[in-house]
């Protein structure tokens, strides 16, 4: 189990402060990002733990962050996790000095802080994923296609579990974070503060006029006011359903709710395809932040 794995790299079972201190590590060297985007790497790092845990398919209980199987190729050249290279090397030196922690423990165990740090709700996390093999890699095309509509969100969201609800909850976390031309073609941050955790992402795409921007790369949408601000086809399409609009409307209006209901699907997500047997405890933890800690 992970436990069985984590105890004999460790010597005795690692705790809940244990993984505080990983925790703390991560929260400390997100802001040590210098020139990088907007000076954290909270955002790839959340991609990260996204896109370890999206890959899980319920009819055949495979993928997820279990395995942490983007450190093998294929998976690490999927086009979608492009860049991602990057999250994962800024983690590698915690991988060294917490020798115990899976890869799949600590790529999710880092989303958590970096939302958690970003402003964002406590996401309850636990331990247990173990580190597998090449074997264990996924098929190409399991994440999503920006370039695709409400349709294609649905089969990929449902695969792994989710509802519509959960979808959209999900898809705020595009408060965060910017899109790369070198790594999926597309560019722009979705928000102007891209390294806090919260709902402008529904209410801007709400609330401002979008038009498709003129441009040569792939079909995305821009503010008509500013035309500094981005939406992926996928966004867009959250507005153009509207069983997904309804939600976004709730989200926009409530930031509170938003964040009840996307700590929850993030957590669920985080936990897909790991066996129940496998975790340390039946009951999540909530890991505190940095500046709860020095209070
Ligand atoms: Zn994203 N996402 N995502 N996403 N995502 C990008 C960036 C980020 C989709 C998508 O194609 C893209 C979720 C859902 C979906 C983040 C978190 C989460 C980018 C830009 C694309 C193209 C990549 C680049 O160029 O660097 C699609 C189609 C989604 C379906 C709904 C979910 C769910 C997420 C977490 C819960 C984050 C934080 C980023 C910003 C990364 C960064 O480096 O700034």
């Amino acid at each position: 189990s992970g436990k069985q794995a984590a105890k004999a790299a460790v010597g005795k079972t690692p705790k809940l402060e244990d993984y505080q201190q990983v925790y703390n590590k991560v929260a400390q060297l997100l802001d040590e990002a210098g020139d990088y985007d907007d000076g954290s790497y909270g955002p790839v790092l959340v991609r990260l733990a996204w896109h370890a845990s999206g890959t899980y398919d319920k009819e055949t209980n495979t993928g997820g962050s279990n395995y942490a199987t983007m450190r093998f190729n294929p998976e690490a050249l999927h086009g979608a996790n492009n860049g991602l290279a990057i999250a994962r090397g800024v983690l590698e030196p915690l991988k060294k000095e917490f020798s115990w922690i899976s890869y799949g423990d600590l790529w999710t165990l880092a989303g958590v802080a970096a939302i958690q740090e970003a402003g964002g709700p406590k996401v309850p996390w636990r331990a247990g994923r173990i580190d597998g093999f090449e074997k264990d890699v996924t098929p190409d095309g399991r994440l999503p296609d920006a370039a695709q509509g409400g349709d294609h969100l649905r089969n990929i969201f449902y695969r792994m579990g989710f509802n519509d609800q959960e979808i959209v909850a999900l898809a705020g976390a595009h408060a965060l974070g910017r899109c790369h031309v070198d790594r999926s073609g597309f560019e722009g941050p979705w928000t102007f503060s891209p390294t806090s955790f919260t709902n402008e992402f529904y209410n801007l795409l709400l609330n401002e006029k979008w038009q498709w921007r003129k441009w040569n790369g792939p079909k995305q949408l821009e503010d008509k006011k500013t035309k500094s601000l981005m939406m992926l086809p996928t966004d867009y399409a959250l507005i153009q359903d509207k069983s997904f609009k309804k939600t976004v409307q709730a989200y926009a209006a409530d930031e509170s709710l938003f964040f009840k209901d996307f700590s929850a699907a993030f957590a669920r997500l985080l936990e897909l395809g790991v066996p129940t047997s496998q975790w340390v405890t039946s009951t999540p933890w909530e890991l505190k932040t940095l500046s709860e800690q020095t209070e």
